[in-house]
């Protein structure tokens, strides 16, 4: 079974542009919510993957499961989500801010494109900074689907676009709460990390290996 991560901060570190009251619902609720329908769905197949990047891999494009990637994408994202955001505000540098220069002009064309792209996608979803290889780019995905299933990208970061994100502290000005939320929140240090896996130096980002009921993970390593 997976479990459901604990936040990598206090509720309230992410204020003001997330406060404590929705950072607490869309954690213990929505993202709980996800990983026990994932976790009821496995054991009614009787499976007991390790790895939740398999199942979400496995499972996508496949009409037959969608719930079963719905569910399991969904617990991906918000646990890449909480990690790819952090209280004391960042910058990007070195490799990583060079490639942000080449492909966006700056950090300013960067979250330009990601507030644009995120602000203009039709409904729910997700708003992401990935890399293929060197190379850049924002996308935008819809509901639960993820970039895990897209051959050679790696995420670096990622905004939840779901109105359960931002309705209440910012309403409906999705645009105003990517703005602060790219100007205070994401973790380039993660990022670099990222972009540096995506060209292979060292691993991405996973989640949480899948634990037996007793407690021991099926994978040596996360
Ligand atoms: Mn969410």
């Amino acid at each position: 079974m997976f479990i459901l991560p604990d936040l990598p901060y206090p509720s309230d570190a992410l204020r003001p542009v997330i406060s404590a009251e929705t950072l607490r619902l869309h954690h213990g609720k929505h993202h709980k919510a996800y990983v026990e329908a994932l976790n009821r769905l496995l054991e009614e197949q009787g499976a007991s993957p390790g790895d939740l990047e398999s199942v979400v891999r496995e499972a996508a494009d496949d009409p037959a499961r969608a719930k079963l990637f719905n569910n399991a994408a969904q617990a991906w994202n918000h646990g890449f989500f909480w990690d790819a955001m952090t209280p004391g505000r960042q910058a990007p540098d070195g490799d990583l801010a060079a490639a942000i220069d080449s492909a966006f002009g700056g950090l300013a064309g960067l979250k330009a494109a990601l507030v644009k792209t995120g602000a203009d996608h039709f409904g729910s979803g997700w708003v992401w900074l990935l890399a293929e290889g060197d190379h850049l780019k924002v996308l935008a995905t819809h509901d639960a689907a993820n970039p895990l299933t897209l051959d050679g990208a790696v995420p670096l970061t990622v905004c939840d676009l779901w109105e359960h994100a931002y309705y209440l502290d910012h309403r409906n000005d999705r645009k105003g709460f990517l703005e602060a939320w790219f100007d205070a929140l994401p973790n380039w240090t993660l990022a670099a990390d990222q972009y540096a896996a995506a060209r292979g130096r060292g691993p991405a980002w996973r989640y949480p290996a899948s634990v037996q009921p007793g407690g021991t993970a099926l994978r040596a390593e996360r």
